[in-house]
């Protein structure tokens, strides 16, 4: 593991179970445009569309970051991420980040950007000691790139399909490159768009390995509602298109499997916003931590997930495993999650479930499938039909597992289950025990135990 990223929950998986983030959407301006991407919505490229983020000034952003770190002891990462390009509104990014700086210099500062200004900051990235960040890099070829970029503003100017395309990638390559001369960590997230850049993200992942990034994030297109690609028709790929070429790619450098999408004023546990879900037991318990007590909450989770992984070092050292293909005798496991390691959420509720591969040697996360909630309050039980749609796709985006983890489900979504041959167990707790639990009893009783008979 990068000791940098120990307790980032978007550079290490295991960190992601114990420590929380929050963006500050300070940024509203962007500088190009992704035919994905509807500038009324967050930016797609590290957000998910559907909802108008409030932008905040500088001074709010810190008023938000005081509120927060003092409830969330876990907070160990402050990012601006949007709702447009961070570095399209560099005064109020910048701003934002001395401030926190100088009051919080404990928290580690990111920062997500589509690459066009990169090199043009890297002098403000290195005084604030900003360690971690982000580039969007959709394509490393000009012709692929202009499929997906409509346009690009640069020096005053806008320029269109391969000009605008040539552009940007170069303005990338010139970034990321700078990047790796100041030694700060660099994630590239890439959409992956079927029929655009499928075939090419290959190709990315080998160019951006090359120039020094540490982390690979391949992301389903999410189309923003009036967005050009939306007009065309696109659709985004299937949970199995998305992990063949998270595959493939992870042949060349790490590939993050536990990305959410997150939109720019996210805060908490990735998988368990409260800004986003609105409902949030993980913080159930609210109280003010001051500052040793927080470093104290946070050494002592630092401590339980490093003894985590060298349980997991010696179990797979004594079975000899850790390959990345599936082994025989491994079980596929759905669990449905509001984060923070834990399996505490109703299947109804669930907006995404984290999928994993369970081996005798341990759990290896294959990736997140979104779906939409099967339960949104008592007014969509108007719509019998409507909930029976939601059903269905989430059983055929689940037919690859054999288990669904949850903490409580209905009879009728658990019958479906059954007859799809995919075992629901309700359970609460902790997700890396119940997984090694579940997938234990699985193997030993088999399927039959569990699904309903013909
Ligand atoms: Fe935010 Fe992004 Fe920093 Fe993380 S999110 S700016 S690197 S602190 Fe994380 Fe969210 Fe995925 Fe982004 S899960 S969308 S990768
Ligand atoms: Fe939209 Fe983000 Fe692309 Fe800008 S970089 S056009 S905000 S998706």
């Amino acid at each position: 593991m990068e000791p940098r990223s120990i307790r980032h929950p978007c550079y290490s998986e295991d960190a992601h179970y114990y420590f929380a983030r929050m963006h500050l959407a300070v940024a509203p301006a962007c500088n190009i445009h992704c035919k994905y991407c509807n500038r009324k919505y967050d930016c797609v490229s590290e957000s998910r569309p559907g909802v108008v983020s409030q932008v905040l000034k500088p001074s709010e952003a810190y008023r938000k970051v005081q509120e927060t770190i003092s409830t969330l002891p876990q907070l160990s990462v402050v990012g601006i991420a949007g709702p447009g390009d961070p570095l399209a509104n560099p005064r109020q990014t910048f701003e934002t980040f001395s401030l926190i700086k100088e009051t919080w210099p404990e928290l580690e500062l990111c920062l997500s950007t589509n690459g066009l200004k990169l090199a043009d900051h890297i002098e403000d990235l290195e005084r604030l000691g900003i360690g971690h960040v982000t580039v969007t890099v959709n394509a490393v070829d000009p012709d692929i790139a202009a499929e997906i970029y409509d346009r690009v503003h640069w020096r005053g100017k806008t320029y269109r399909g391969k000009e605008a395309a040539e552009i940007l990638l170069e303005r990338q390559a010139a970034g990321i490159e700078e990047l790796r001369k100041k030694d700060i960590l660099c994630k590239i997230n890439s959409v992956l768009i079927p029929g655009v850049n499928d075939s090419h993200l290959l190709k990315v992942a080998e160019t951006v390995s090359a120039w020094g990034a540490f982390t690979h994030n391949i992301m389903p297109l999410i189309i923003s509602p009036g967005s050009p690609y939306e007009r065309e028709g696109r659709v985004g790929p299937s949970g199995s298109e998305t992990l063949k070429i998270q595959e493939a790619c992870s042949a060349v450098m790490p590939v993050m499997r536990h990305c959410r999408q997150c939109r720019a004023d996210a805060i908490g546990f990735l998988g368990g916003d409260t800004a986003s879900a609105g409902t949030q037991d993980t913080l159930a318990i609210r109280r003010t931590y001051p500052p040793e007590e927080r470093e104290a909450i946070q050494l002592e989770l630092e401590k339980q997930m490093l003894a985590k992984q060298e349980q997991r070092t010696l179990r797979s050292g004594a079975c000899g495993g850790g390959s990345s293909k599936r082994q025989p005798g491994s079980v596929k496991v759905a669990v449905a999650t509001r984060g923070n390691g834990k399996i505490n959420l109703h299947f109804g509720h669930a907006k995404e479930f984290l999928v994993y591969e369970v081996e005798e040697t341990g759990p290896r996360l294959l990736g997140v499938r979104k779906v939409q909630a099967y339960c949104n309050g008592t007014a969509d039980c108007a719509d019998p039909a409507g909930k029976g749609r939601i059903l269905e796709e989430t059983v055929a985006m689940l037919s690859d597992c054999d288990i669904l983890l949850s903490s409580g489900i209905g009879e009728n979504p658990s019958r479906l289950f059954r007859e799809a041959g995919i075992a629901p167990i309700v359970k609460k707790g902790e997700i890396e025990k119940e997984l090694m639990e579940a997938a234990r009893f699985y193997r030993y009783l088999g399927t039959s135990a569990f699904v309903a008979k013909p």
